[in-house]
């Protein structure tokens, strides 16, 4: 059980140095970094704690200049350590980063106080001001520890806290879809593009196909190798930091805020429905923020749904789902300004007056994890698996506005109309012409709307209808109509004659052409063979009383004396008996009855 914690808090309070103490790896990689003894961009470390469980840190900068950096390291992290100096105590940015942990609902962290050596006795006051900072978000309740990175001091303890911590947080499924947001991309020489991300669910391992979800590429990559600690894995789960080596992708094409995802488990939408949960409604929102999600920081456009609520336009379609948190922030602000949740990622247009004010209605009564009766009756059918990708939970018992066929959630009227529908169809192609095959599926698709083949045959069934040979009609027959007296002619002919099958002139001077036979032998009255040779049913039985008489196995020739036929009618009738599995062919030339 692997685990990946971020770092917050105010710029210069302790974070690298802390992080640096407890796994012995310098975060601040930049030489510009170590120089100014600031952290720019994010940093990355890992250690083992006492209970032996691995646990990685993304450490992220302080200074209110690269929030952005700093919101790239939250967002995939689910436990995130708050770090305060005892000597300086709640600051600025400490705000700040309360405001995005906030914002993302990360409610797993701890809160550590260090430099406890420069300011002994301002451990406690500094922690109550932090319970009052802190009151009311999700990190209300975190444990509190004080260390010194210098003396040492509390480290010991810190460990323990950190194993206790990560216990307490969910374990997300190694099965689980990936997404694995970007946070760097660069080359090794020999082994080709590298990308990094926190993998907070799902595995990865070689060979596997990932899709590309990215700002300037998309398509699919094959991994070639994946590392964590800085060596090669054989497979990587979560929650830990992954690098993935890819084939054939050049490092520019790929960077932070793209993602790598399990092909086609994820939609990618431009468009998402939120709601506020923290910070500044959208009543007088600027009319373009920026979205910051996993890696990713996208303008988006704005618009207000009601005060708790807001349609984004993304400026690129990101991979998201229902229960997604994402920060916004004004263009040029250093702050946050809303916390939100996404509660639809396909939301429909609102094009009509009145539709943005119905749709804040909707969104107001909406639950967290989004509404799949609604989608269900919004869209009249949907399967379970986009339901699954678009991050909607299904409950056990869907109510009776949902109504389930295989792979389908129905909403029942939508369901009621296709079956009334295809009935009336039916009976329409009966009336036109009663000795009429039915509607070929292909068209029942189409006219009836049902999206698609599996769930056309759970309408026919409840429309009560039958389908045969692509066609879809009425279970019972109309009878033959005017080819009823010529098919009795021939019945009374082939009673005399079981293998005289008529010649086509005979069934022109009758008026039976290829629909009427088609309705009789669909009506169990001839036998309908390949080569429009027309037997009556008793055939069959009464070649076999034959044939069992002959020595086996027997040629074709035999047959067709034994049976007093011509070729014409003996080849596609022994094909027949074949294909009911009464005789067997041998070779080119002979057969044998099956007993
Ligand atoms: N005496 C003492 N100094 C500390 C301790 N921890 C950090 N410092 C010092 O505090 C200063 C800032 O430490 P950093 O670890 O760079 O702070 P930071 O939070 O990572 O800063 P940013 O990444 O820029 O936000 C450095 O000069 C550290 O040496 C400590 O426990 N005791
Ligand atoms: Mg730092």
């Amino acid at each position: 059980m692997k685990q990946v914690i971020a770092t917050a808090g105010h710029v210069d309070h302790g974070k690298s140095t802390l992080i640096r103490t407890l796994t012995g790896i310098e975060p601040d990689r930049w030489s510009e970094e170590k120089r100014r003894g600031l952290t720019i961009d994010l940093g990355f470390a890992w250690t083992e704690l006492p209970s032996g469980r691995e646990v990685s840190f993304v450490d992220v900068p302080g200074h209110e200049r690269f929030l952005g950096n700093m919101l790239a390291g939250l967002g995939p992290a689910p436990i995130v350590c708050f770090v305060l100096a005892a000597d300086e105590g709640w600051q600025a940015q400490s705000s700040d980063h309360r405001d995005a942990i906030a914002a993302l609902g990360i409610d797993h962290g701890l809160l550590v106080v260090t430099r406890t050596d420069l300011a002994p006795d301002r451990v406690e006051p500094v922690i109550a001001q932090a319970r009052t900072e802190l009151a009311g978000t999700s990190l209300a309740e975190a444990p509190a520890i004080a260390v010194s990175a210098v003396t040492g001091a509390g480290m010991d303890q810190l460990r323990v806290r950190l194993d206790e911590v990560i216990s307490a947080a969910p374990q997300p499924a190694p099965t689980d879809r990936v997404r694995l947001w970007v946070d760097r991309s660069f080359t090794i020489s020999g082994a080709g593009t590298v990308v990094t991300g926190t993998l907070a669910a799902g595995s990865v391992r070689p060979e596997d196909r990932l899709q590309v979800a990215g700002a300037r590429r998309d398509g699919e990559v094959i991994v070639r190798g994946v590392h964590s600690r800085g060596g090669p894995a054989g497979a990587l789960g979560p929650v830990s930091r992954a690098a993935v080596n890819l084939r054939g992708v050049d490092p520019d094409d790929l960077g932070r805020g793209d993602a790598l995802l399990t092909p086609g488990a994820w939609e990618l939408t431009p468009t998402v429905d939120v709601r506020r949960m923290t910070g500044a409604g959208f009543d007088e929102s600027p009319a373009e923020l920026i979205v910051h999600v996993g890696t990713a920081a996208v303008t988006a456009r704005v618009r207000p749904l009601g005060s708790g609520h807001a349609r984004l336009a993304l400026e690129r379609a990101l991979p998201l789902a229902v229960g997604d948190r994402m920060v916004l922030r004004g263009s040029g602000s250093r702050s946050v300004r809303t916390g939100a949740h996404v509660l639809d990622v396909d939301p429909p247009a609102l094009s009509r007056r009145g539709d943005g004010r119905r749709r804040g209605g909707i969104l107001a009564e909406m639950p967290l994890h989004g509404d799949v009766a609604g989608e269900v009756s919004r869209r009249g059918a949907v399967r379970v698996h986009t339901l699954a990708r678009r991050g909607l939970e299904l409950a056990e018992d869907l109510g009776p506005e949902v109504r389930r066929e295989g792979d389908w959630l129905l909403d029942p009227a939508t369901f009621r109309s296709w079956t009334s529908r295809l009935q009336e169809m039916v009976e329409a192609d009966r009336m036109r012409d009663p000795l009429s095959a039915g509607i070929p599926r292909k068209v029942a698709l189409e006219t009836a709307g049902v999206p698609d083949a599996a769930l056309l045959d759970r309408v026919v069934s409840a429309a009560d209808l039958t389908h045969r040979e692509g066609r879809i009609r009425s279970r019972d027959e109309m009878g033959l109509g005017a080819a009823e007296q010529a098919v009795a002619i021939l019945e009374q002919r082939l009673g005399t004659d079981p293998f005289r099958a008529p010649e086509a002139h005979d069934l022109a001077d009758l008026h039976l052409g290829a629909k009427e036979l088609a309705a009789a032998a669909r009506q169990g009255r001839l036998l309908r063979l390949p080569g429009e040779v027309i037997l009556a049913p008793a055939a069959a039985a009464l070649a076999m009383r034959e044939l069992s008489r002959l020595r086996q196995p027997f040629t074709l020739s035999q047959a067709r004396q034994a049976l007093g036929t011509t070729r014409r009618v003996a080849v596609p009738l022994l094909e027949h008996l074949d294909a009911r599995g009464w005789t067997r062919r041998l070779d080119a030339g002979h057969r044998e009855i099956v007993r």
